[in-house]
């Protein structure tokens, strides 16, 4: 039997509003909005408490260094600190919040990562996402990649854990925020989609006219499935669909989810993909035995731009119960784990009120998380963490340095309540007296996980 574990990543004392994600229409609106840093931590921790309680098993990553001053020296900002932070203000804000970034706390964006179940040399894969579209990213998969191998090390050979994709446009790689795994009830039998923006492949004009640049290509999810050695009769390639890249969905996760036979996305997701879903629902009826259950809102029920402002596809969908037990003996359900703005936006409460009253479909409760500075950067619940299936008997082999304990969570309470800033802004990052603030910080989180 496979089980989902979850890795978050601790929101960092830099968190801020930079306004650096491409075709994030919630980080270009908050560009240069006062963030809170102490809150973000806060609300991202009881986020993850709240899915360890669902009984998922939850890990969570300490907060990469910041500011990569490196990338500053890089870019030609040379003297002391404090004329390096003060030209970069002066001269390229983007690179001072590129420096600073705290966008490493949405680990969907982290690694795309397929069980040993699918591939044919019976590994686990993990990629690294080269996260190359925007500004601020790209250093994300050298930090995340010894962390991701402490994590899994313990699973010894059954581990393959690759570089990034090579660096270059072509093959831009957004993580598993563009990749939903399907499976029957045991997890044994799964079915990988792959959603990208752009197909460098396609003839030039066919589709290519977009106001947002698509993040993912077709060539970066091609790659990943054939180095993790994935099964071609049970993977996909759909293409998202430009109308959705331009009301702001800049990633598969905002339009889509998923978990076991349930794929719940918008009628807009996907462009020209029925047959490719069809081909999909086949599949997955011959192989499985049991039938996917496709769950489509519609324009008329949830409009692109309540899907974008409620972030509704954001919402984790969770198994509940206890993945070890015996398969058929507790009878299989699943919950939401909403952002509270679902709540606020008609159209995506009445969606959920359906779903949950429809005894076709197995999700019975929802609850709405308040999530205020994650959204306001373009991250929900599903964004804030890295999913993963691995052999139910195999959580115990995992590195419990990372485990989410009540006991963890409090004392990163305690360290987050006296040490993270309260409120940020470009003023403070451009202080070299914040920056050596900052190593404190970072050396009262370590201290945690010695
Ligand atoms: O890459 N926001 C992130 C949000 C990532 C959401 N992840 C998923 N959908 N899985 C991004 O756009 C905002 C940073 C800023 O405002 O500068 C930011 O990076």
């Amino acid at each position: 039997m496979f089980t989902e574990i979850n890795v978050d990543g601790i929101v960092g004392p830099t968190h801020h509003f930079g306004g650096l994600g491409v075709g994030n229409v919630a980080s270009i609106e908050h560009q240069h909005a006062i963030s809170h840093p102490r809150q973000a931590a806060l609300e991202g921790l009881r986020k993850a408490e709240l899915i360890a309680s669902l009984g998922i098993p939850q890990f969570i990553f300490v907060p990469p260094v910041r500011p990569r001053l490196s990338l500053l020296s890089d870019l030609g900002f040379h003297g002391t600190l404090q004329e390096q932070l003060n030209a970069a203000r002066a001269e390229s804000p983007r690179a001072l919040s590129a420096a600073f970034s705290g966008a490493f706390m949405w680990m969907a964006n982290a690694a795309t990562v397929t069980p040993t179940a699918d591939s044919w040399d019976g590994r686990l894969h993990c990629t690294p996402a080269n996260l190359i579209s925007s500004w601020h990213r790209g250093s994300e998969a050298a930090e995340r990649a010894p962390q991701l191998h402490s994590l899994l090390h313990g699973l010894g050979i059954g581990v393959a854990l690759h570089p990034a994709l090579p660096y270059i446009t072509p093959l831009r790689d957004e993580g598993a925020a563009n990749h939903m795994r399907l499976c029957d009830r045991t997890g044994h039998v799964g079915f990988n989609v792959f959603v990208y923006g752009a197909d460098d492949a396609a003839p030039s004009g066919s589709t290519q006219t977009y106001q947002f640049f698509p993040r993912q290509s077709r060539a970066a999810s091609m790659a990943i499935a054939r180095r993790h050695h994935l099964a071609s009769e049970r993977t996909f390639f759909l293409h998202q669909h430009p109308r959705a890249i331009d009301a702001g969905v800049f990633h598969n996760d905002v339009i889509a989810t998923s978990c076991d036979r349930i794929l719940l996305h918008h009628e807009f997701a996907f462009l020209d993909a029925a047959s490719e879903l069809d081909r999909l629902e086949n599949q997955f009826h011959q192989c499985t035995g049991e039938s996917l259950l496709r769950i489509v809102a519609s324009e008329d029920e949830l409009p692109l731009v309540d899907a974008v402002r409620s972030y509704f596809f954001n919402s984790q969908l969770v198994r509940c119960g206890d993945s070890r037990a015996p398969l058929h003996s507790v009878p299989t359900h699943y919950e939401l784990v909403c952002p509270h703005h679902c709540a606020e936006v008609p159209s995506a409460q009445r969606l959920i009120e359906r779903l949950i009253a429809d005894p076709s479909i197995p999700i019975q409760r929802a609850h709405f998380l308040p999530l205020n500075e994650s959204m306001s950067g373009g991250g929900g619940p599903a964004c804030l963490r890295l999913r993963m299936m691995i052999h139910a008997d195999q959580v115990e082999l995992l590195n419990s340095k990372w485990r989410l304990t009540h006991a963890l969570s409090e004392q990163l309470s305690r360290v987050i309540e006296q040490w993270y800033p309260e409120q940020l802004s470009m003023v403070e990052m451009s202080s070299a007296d914040f920056v050596d603030y900052l190593t404190r910080v970072d050396e009262a989180l370590a201290g945690i996980f010695e």
